[in-house]
């Protein structure tokens, strides 16, 4: 087969996946060309038949803003044209999968070619972005013309068929998956651990893209209920429009020595594997892949019982689910977790255990069946 995969190249979710699943295919054997404004974060393996194309955002000095989603579509038909690309698998809908949808058309009506379309709905296309009035009919009416519909949940499928109007079980559920090798426990953590904490610490990991929707301010309260009963500390990963506004807070909490801001970091696994728990309270989460990250290296999740997590996350058994909303009450049950060493190690290998069913070899070989039937038809 030969897949174009178009995707965002920024720390997230969606363009983790994106990459993880060009690698994994091109390992199988197939042909793939990854598109996207800048080399994805996790393209960080080459293989002879794995290839990036970079699109450069046009600009003119009549345009008063860049414009990304023209030259991805004029990317897209050059690329089918002269590669005999089969199939593009767009990874969140706005504005991958309009452009797909664009370059299909002009294929078709000029060359008489007839590329499939795939798309992997991700999140925040889904309950936040596509609902906005300026974005709903484009992205209702390309996720209608794609030939194959994904969401990574339960969840984010039924939430696109209601709010879309998208008829049911046109969306198939593959969930989000990990490399439970490079994402796994080690006895070694000793390492990092001591790099970030001292010894009779707890340590807590956050990560994440730093968005609103991911509840920094209840990340950082139910941290300082732990921080105030025993020392702790806690390791934010990522950066992110709401980095500014976290730090104001652990200085206003008279906690700022007990928080390291880490940013953006590509050996994510180290802290997981030397962190005692994560912290996830998320106003939603389609899946939570930063919850399955963690999850396979032996660090229990934290959060809300929102969206998708519930899928990921069995309640009191390879993590904990809380009310949305109780931050403080997050906080408590994180320290009575942290005090409970038979617990917390139960809580461990349950994740890990969990962890093992959404492997990539598993998930992988779902997503390479679905394209290669859509190739046939
Ligand atoms: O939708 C987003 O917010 C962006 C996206 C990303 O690129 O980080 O996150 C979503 O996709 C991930 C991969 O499928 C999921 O694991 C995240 O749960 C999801 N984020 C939200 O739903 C907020």
């Amino acid at each position: 087969m030969k897949c174009a995969i178009t995707c965002y190249p920024t720390f997230g979710g969606s363009g983790a996946v994106a990459t993880e699943l060009a690698i994994a295919l091109a390992d199988r054997g197939h042909c793939v060309h990854v598109v996207s404004s800048e080399r994805p974060f996790r393209l960080d393996r080459w293989r002879s038949n794995l290839y990036f194309h970079g699109v450069e955002p046009g600009a003119y000095p009549l345009f008063r803003h860049e414009q990304y989603v023209l030259p991805l579509t004029n990317k897209l038909i050059a690329l089918v044209e002269e590669e005999g690309i089969e199939v593009i698998h767009s990874h969140y809908a706005i504005p991958h999968a309009q452009a797909a949808w664009m370059a299909r058309e002009v294929l078709r009506e000029e060359r008489g070619i007839d590329v499939r379309l795939a798309c992997t709905l991700h999140g925040t296309d889904i309950t936040l972005v596509g609902r906005q009035h300026s974005y709903y009919e484009l992205t209702r009416f390309t996720i209608a013309k794609q030939d194959l519909l994904t969401a990574p949940s339960q969840f984010l499928a039924h939430d696109t068929q209601q709010a879309f109007h998208i008829p049911e079980q046109r969306v198939e559920v593959i969930p989000n998956f990990v490399d439970t090798q490079r994402f796994s426990p080690t006895d070694d953590a000793s390492e990092a651990r001591s790099a970030l904490c001292p010894d009779d610490a707890y340590l807590l990991v956050h990560v994440s893209n730093f968005r609103p929707v991911k509840n920094i301010d209840h990340v950082i309260k139910s941290f300082a209920v732990v921080a105030g009963a025993h020392p702790a500390i806690l390791a934010l990963v990522g950066e992110g429009p709401e980095i500014e506004r976290a730090e104001r807070m652990v200085h206003e909490l008279g906690i700022r020595d007990h928080v390291r801001f880490l940013g953006r970091e590509e050996q994510v696994q180290r802290i997981l594997q030397a962190a005692d728990v994560m912290l996830l309270p998320s106003q939603t989460e389609s899946f939570g892949l930063a919850a399955l990250e963690a999850m396979a290296c032996g660090c229990p999740v934290l959060a809300y019982r929102v969206g998708g997590l519930p899928e990921v996350i069995e309640d009191g058994v390879s993590g904990i689910l809380c009310p949305y909303g109780e931050d403080v009450c997050l906080g408590t049950i994180a320290l009575e977790l942290l005090s409970d060493r038979p617990r917390l190690q139960a809580m461990r290998h349950a994740a890990i255990q969990r962890a093992q069913g959404f492997s990539r070899e598993k998930v992988v070989h779902r997503y390479e069946q679905a394209l290669l039937q859509l190739c046939q038809q």
